[in-house]
């Protein structure tokens, strides 16, 4: 059976772009596979958050992996900063990477914007510590969106280096997981910018707790062009908006973006911007209502969170222990 890790920053409430690239094929693979998932505030704070506002996000975050389907009795859910050998890891592997890698890394350079010099030192080292969160635990696949495969090789980098110069065979390979018909979900804005949580314009993006309401709304006001919908894929060329519409309807309908056009092709975007609203609020509907209830019992979440972080340091803590005797470290008496 394989050990799977994932994690998902508590950035902000979780987009329909997290659900379809992310945690919506996280929950078969619990039936399949040993799967840990994670909420990584350590990974947000690289980008200042409000404490109180990344507090509340941080369960916010944890109650909707819940409400999506994961079932704490098939995999272990928990909070990164709750188990410390993530970051005794990342310590080494700062220590692994070169400068050469991490500058070659585009989110690096998306998120950093111009003004390099400003981004904090944790954004350019964000890589190392995804490393560790994936190799603290010999993780083998790793369930991500296509926008996250640069970091995956670059975790393959840091282990191969690791066992090279220290001369074992102790981390192992990582075999990225990309999965979804619609794996790379755009702004509803800018079809040819991603969907974030973190996105200034919450017209950019459906949020996983934005009611009916919300959802019409945007989607109405999702840019779009006056020409009627192509009759196939072909006709994408050149209108990202529209690619991305359409490949939201395929993945939350269970079809293809030829099988929706079959279907629609020719009508003009009032109709099918209906068809596409109906469709989100039937598949996001019944998700906020489990959402609101896991919040609405905030010590049964925290104590779900604390046995989650207990089960995930029984694995990390005897990996992180034997890779600081490998590196040299002397252990404490
Ligand atoms: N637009 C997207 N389409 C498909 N998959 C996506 N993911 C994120 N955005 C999209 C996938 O969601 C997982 C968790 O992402 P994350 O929270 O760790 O960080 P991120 O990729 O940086 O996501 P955001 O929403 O864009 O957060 P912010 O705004 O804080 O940077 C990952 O597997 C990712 O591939």
């Amino acid at each position: 059976m394989q050990r799977v890790f994932s994690g998902i920053q508590p950035s902000g409430v979780p987009t329909l772009g997290n659900y379809l690239g992310a945690i919506r094929n996280w929950v078969p693979m619990q039936d399949e596979h040993e799967c840990l998932f994670c909420v990584v505030d350590m990974h947000a704070i690289t980008v200042f958050q409000e404490p109180q506002q990344l507090l509340a996000q941080t369960r916010e975050m944890a109650a909707t992996l819940l409400a999506c389907g994961l079932d704490l009795a098939k995999c272990t859910l928990f909070v990164q900063s709750h188990v410390p050998a993530h970051a005794e890891l990342a310590w080494i592997f700062n220590c692994v990477a070169r400068l050469g890698w991490l500058n070659r890394m585009t989110q690096f350079k998306d998120k950093a914007g111009k003004d390099r010099e400003a981004a904090s030192s944790g954004l350019y080292v964000y890589p190392n510590l995804m490393a560790a969160d994936i190799l603290v635990y010999k993780a083998t696949s790793v369930p991500v969106g296509d926008d996250q495969k640069q970091h995956l090789e670059l975790a393959n980098d840091i282990a191969q280096k690791f066992n090279h110069d220290y001369g074992v065979e102790f981390f192992p390979r990582i075999e990225p997981h990309i999965l979804g018909v619609a794996a790379r979900v755009m702004s509803l804005r800018d079809g040819s910018k991603k969907m974030s949580k973190s996105d200034p314009s919450d017209q950019s993006r459906i949020n996983l707790n934005d009611d009916s309401d919300a959802i019409r709304n945007k989607i109405k006001r999702a840019k779009t062009d006056p020409e009627p919908l192509p009759d196939n894929v072909l006709g994408f060329e050149g209108r990202p908006e529209v690619r991305n519409l359409v490949g939201i309807l395929a993945a939350v309908t269970g079809t293809t973006p030829d099988a929706v056009l079959r279907e629609h092709g020719g009508k003009g975007f009032g109709a099918f911007k209906d068809i596409l609203a109906d469709a989100l609020i039937a598949h996001l509907g019944p998700i906020r209502s489990e959402m609101l209830r896991y919040l609405s019992d905030l010590p049964s979440l925290d104590a779900e969170l604390r046995k989650g972080a207990e089960k995930a340091e029984a694995i990390a803590r005897p990996i992180v222990t034997e890779a600081k005797r490998i590196v040299g470290f002397l252990p404490r008496a």
